[in-house]
């Protein structure tokens, strides 16, 4: 494996950053996940622009512009010989001193690392994920913007690991309101008299690259799709429900908190829209 760190590249082995790297001792930086399939990498403007906003939202100035990072993302890519994958693209505020200063860290450090990733089992795509309420809430927007996919997962690793103790697949996470904002990694869909809804941004969801291309396959199938305030009663009484997620691509969710959803089974349009986006990932993408 051959890791990228700040213009170079090393084996796994000597991909080493400091540990006075603040994305280290303070989770003070920025990342993206993505996914490269049959050589093309999917949707990869999408996921630079969010970097780079997310970047911007916590006063971090990426020390590369866009086209510069994303040949050096394609770039690692093709060192690792692979042509189906997922990238962290990671930038943290950098080397500085033990006070939480940023202003201490004089270069931020870009790591890029091109792997392989499985997140559920084929069999959970089949039978549907079963989802719990955490108890720990999403972030709010007083704290820290839920926008900004920054190095701070700690609330969402929370929450799942109150669904991993409650056995389930996923864990759903609701904002300070009690309203749904998504879950732990992924987005959230309904499917109700054939209309489609998610929980709008506001809410507290981060601004899935996948939420935005299950939206666009919705209105390509000409399914209605709309983004009102969301509670769980919403949930438990849908015909059916899917997340999405660029690990999880998109994928069914059967249960809420031991409630079937639906009859408790993947539905129609949720299939249907697998199926699309399967297509889409194969013909859609940047080459390397
Ligand atoms: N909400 C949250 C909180 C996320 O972290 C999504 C929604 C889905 O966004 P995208 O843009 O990916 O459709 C995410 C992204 C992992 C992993 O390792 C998690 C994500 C992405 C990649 C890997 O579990 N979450």
């Amino acid at each position: 494996m051959q890791i990228y760190i700040d213009g170079s590249f090393y084996p796994e082995s000597e991909a080493k950053i400091s540990v006075f790297d603040h994305g280290l001792l303070y989770g003070d930086g920025v990342f993206e996940g993505i996914r490269f399939y049959g050589g093309k990498v999917f949707r990869l403007e999408e996921h630079m622009e969010r970097l780079y906003k997310s970047a911007a939202a916590i006063a971090l100035t990426v020390p590369l512009d866009m086209p510069a990072l994303t040949e050096a993302l394609l770039e690692t890519i093709r060192r690792n010989r692979l042509t189906d994958g997922y990238i962290r693209l990671v930038v943290t505020r950098g080397k500085g001193d033990l006070g939480l200063s940023p202003w201490n860290c004089p270069k931020p450090t870009i790591i890029i690392v091109a792997a392989k990733i499985t997140l559920y089992p084929e069999e959970s795509y089949e039978k549907g994920l079963k989802v719990v309420t955490c108890a720990t809430r999403r972030i709010a927007h007083g704290a820290l913007s839920p926008m900004v996919k920054s190095l701070n997962y700690l609330n969402n690793i929370m929450a799942k690991i109150e669904a991993s103790h409650a056995g389930a697949g996923e864990g759903l996470m609701l904002n300070e309101q009690g309203l749904v904002a998504e879950c732990t990694g992924d987005n959230i869909f309904l499917v109700s008299g054939g209309r489609i809804t998610t929980p709008p941004i506001s809410s507290g969801a981060l601004a899935g690259v996948t939420r935005a291309v299950a939206i666009k396959l919705a209105g390509e199938l000409g399914i209605e799709v709309s983004e009102p305030q969301t509670t769980r009663y919403d949930i438990y009484t849908a015909d059916e429900c899917f997340l999405t997620g660029t690990a999880a691509e998109i994928i069914p969710a059967v249960e809420l908190d031991s409630r079937p959803i639906g009859n408790g089974k993947p539905g129609p349009v949720t299939r249907l829209l697998i199926e699309r986006f399967r297509e889409l990932t194969q013909k859609e993408g940047t080459p390397f």
